[in-house]
């Protein structure tokens, strides 16, 4: 444990490629070749903290990795000679250098909480909190596709291990997603979960009738509208359960959501929430409100997945659903020992070390795209 008091000294910002390897489509877009943003944040010691964000296409969401990367030039000098340790401090400093552009901001945040780890030898999740346990449950995403390849698909995660899956929907004639639902839920086993996620993709009409069409299938629906207000009057009018993700921006709007019994559940995502310094106040809400959670994020390597399932093990068992990884589609690993990885349906937090458990050469992100200090 260092006992002298550190400041941010550098940070320097890379890019790095992840090219989905395998199909991944979402209702507004397939995955191309997303171009993560790795932050690496130097103190007055030497230690080095990482963090990560990673948008999957520029259509799923607000934020993409070009405006990720133009943000964090103007939030690093702004937390350069601040106190890493001091996570309130550098998230109020981030605030008032730059509105809104949490999913940049989460990159510096995590890159403090992974050097905060390796400064008390403590992981994560045990800065977290503690984790109750040592792995993770995870969900497989199938994309839009057929429904005959839908159904060959859960057949084969099910042997695989996964018992969570996720089935894209959306952005297709709405008769086509019926029918791979069914076709998907025809092979569910015992104990499987299914989630239909249409990532904002159905008008409120072809949500009520595929909550109607689908009365015998237990499932959730997850952002099967694009607005809050939308989802708000949708609730009442299907017959399965709700959960939001991208209307899930902030503690406001959670908590709004909660209390209105709109939401069933969450699928969060740490660099949409703006890091895991208000991700640990949503977990504690979700807990404190007995509301299922999810601890995932929209793409990225290692280091983001490091931190979804660092978040993942804190959340008792009763409300995980789950942590998520986009190395399975994009097979590239920063730490190819320590990388957190999917072993039967679940994902052991990684080992390597204090801090995300991560041993990284920073050589595989090759030349920085911004060093500030
Ligand atoms: C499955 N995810 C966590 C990753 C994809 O980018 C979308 C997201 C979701 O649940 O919407
Ligand atoms: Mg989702």
């Amino acid at each position: 444990m260092r006992k002298t008091t550190p400041t941010i000294k550098e940070i320097r910002v890379y890019r790095m490629p992840l090219p989905a390897k395998t199909l991944y489509n979402m209702s507004s877009s397939a995955v191309l070749t997303p171009e993560s943003t790795i932050v690496a944040l130097i103190d007055s010691d030497g230690v080095i903290g990482y963090g990560e964000s990673c948008m999957a296409t520029p259509q799923a969401q607000e934020a993409n990795n070009d405006s990720i990367r133009s943000s964090l030039s103007i939030l690093s000098p702004s937390v350069i000679g601040i106190n890493p340790m001091e996570l309130d401090l550098i998230n109020s400093t981030m605030e008032n250098s730059l509105k809104g552009e949490t999913e940049a901001k989460a990159a510096i945040d995590i890159a403090c909480w992974d050097l905060i780890g390796k400064r008390l030898g403590k992981s994560v999740a045990e800065l977290l909190g503690g984790n109750i346990t040592d792995e993770v449950i995870t969900y497989h995403v199938v994309g839009i596709t057929s429904p005959e390849n839908a159904e060959k698909e859960a057949e084969r995660l099910q042997v695989e291990g996964i018992s969570r899956i996720q089935l894209k929907a959306g952005g297709r004639a709405i008769e086509n997603d019926i029918e791979a639902i069914k076709a998907v839920s025809g092979v569910l086993k015992g104990g499987t979960v299914l989630d239909v996620d249409t990532n904002r993709g159905w008008t409120e009409d072809e949500a009520i009738q595929v909550s109607n069409a689908c009365l015998e299938v237990s499932m959730s629906m997850e952002q099967p509208c694009a607005s809050e207000e939308e989802l708000y009057r949708l609730k009442p009018k299907i017959f399965h359960p709700l959960i939001v993700d991208e209307s899930a921006t902030d503690m406001n709007t959670i908590s709004k959501m909660v209390s209105a019994s709109i939401a069933d559940g969450f699928g969060l995502k740490i660099t949409r929430i703006g890091g895991l310094t208000p991700m640990k106040a949503v977990r504690d809400f979700c807990i404190e409100t007995q509301t299922p959670m999810s601890s995932d994020d929209a793409w990225g390597g290692d280091i983001i997945g490091a931190a979804g399932v660092a978040l993942g093990t804190t959340v008792p068992s009763s409300l995980n659903r789950g942590a998520w990884l986009a190395n399975t589609y994009h097979q590239v690993h920063y730490d190819p020992v320590n990388g957190p990885r999917i072993e039967n349906g679940i994902i052991k937090l990684p080992k390597g070390g204090p801090g995300l458990g991560l041993v990284i050469d920073e050589e595989i992100f090759g030349k920085p795209d911004q060093v500030h200090n």
